[in-house]
């Protein structure tokens, strides 16, 4: 089987939420291909297509749910070697992650936390349907650099605005980055409501947090 036939058979076992089958081909290829590109060309491309069919009507939340755990299987075998692929470096800063009140999608949040983690990041996860007084008060505990919100939604996308907002209220925004993400979200949407930047992928994520940290610290990386 060539690269791109596997990539096809990955993408064809996660839109059918076969776990199984999804997780006796990475075991196949796991040592050879790039662990990156096997989530990027393998398993996302099933995803995105359950997703369109679920928004055209021809499959409901079950066959959803199958793709995203088949999915979460598939990265339970990739993660450690994407971990191990990362350069190991200093911490550039730490990050506080959460997907926006009233979603609970999680796996691109997942995806960009464990590449920033292999970048060296100190990532603390707040999990999903976190509210604006949660992303705000964790980050103070924790003296974070950057706050990182997820939301994969039209309809909950407002609510990084909220956390924007909040900070303001309390007079923080100036101490922290905030990066936004997800689905929905593009570089319009993040000049809008005033973030700092934004990324479609998770290297991206990473590339983008490097350098707004690299350039507040005022300097050289
Ligand atoms: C998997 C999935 C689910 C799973 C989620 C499982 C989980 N634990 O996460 C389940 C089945 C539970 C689910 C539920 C629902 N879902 Co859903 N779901 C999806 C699906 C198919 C894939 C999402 C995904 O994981 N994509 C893959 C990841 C890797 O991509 P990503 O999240 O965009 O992340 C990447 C980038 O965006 C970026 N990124 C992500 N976060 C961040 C953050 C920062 C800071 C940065 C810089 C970058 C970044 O990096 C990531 C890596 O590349 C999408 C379809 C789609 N095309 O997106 C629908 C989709 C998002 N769901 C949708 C809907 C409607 C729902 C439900 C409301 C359905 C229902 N009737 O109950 C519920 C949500 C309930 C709720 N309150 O949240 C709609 C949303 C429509 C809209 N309004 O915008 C979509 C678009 C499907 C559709 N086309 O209609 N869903």
């Amino acid at each position: 089987m060539n690269e791109q036939e596997t990539f096809i058979k990955m993408s064809d076992a996660v839109l059918e939420g076969d776990s199984e089958a999804l997780t006796v081909i990475i075991k196949k290829v796991i040592g050879e291909v790039d662990p990156l590109i096997l989530v990027q060309k393998g398993m996302m491309p099933g995803l995105k297509k359950i997703g369109e069919l679920f928004e055209s009507g021809e499959v409901f939340l079950p066959e959803m749910l199958m793709a995203a755990e088949a999915f979460q299987e598939g990265m339970k075998i990739i993660e450690p070697k994407l971990q191990e692929s990362g350069k190991k470096v200093e911490s550039p800063g730490t990050v506080v992650f959460g997907t926006v009140f009233s979603d609970i999608h999680e796996i691109g949040k997942n995806i960009v936390i464990t590449l920033m983690r292999t970048y060296g990041f100190k990532v603390i996860d707040l999990g999903a349907n976190v509210s604006p007084i949660t992303f705000v008060d964790e980050s103070e505990k924790a003296n974070a650099d950057i706050i990182a919100i997820s939301s994969l939604m039209t309809t909950t996308m407002t609510y990084q605005k909220d956390v924007i907002d909040y900070l303001k209220e309390r007079g923080l925004r100036d101490k922290y980055i905030v990066l936004v993400g997800g689905g929905p979200v593009n570089e319009e949407w993040a000049e809008q409501i005033g973030a700092d930047g934004t990324s479609d992928s998770a290297a991206g994520a990473v590339r983008i947090a490097e350098k707004l940290i690299t350039d507040k610290k005022g300097g050289v990386a």
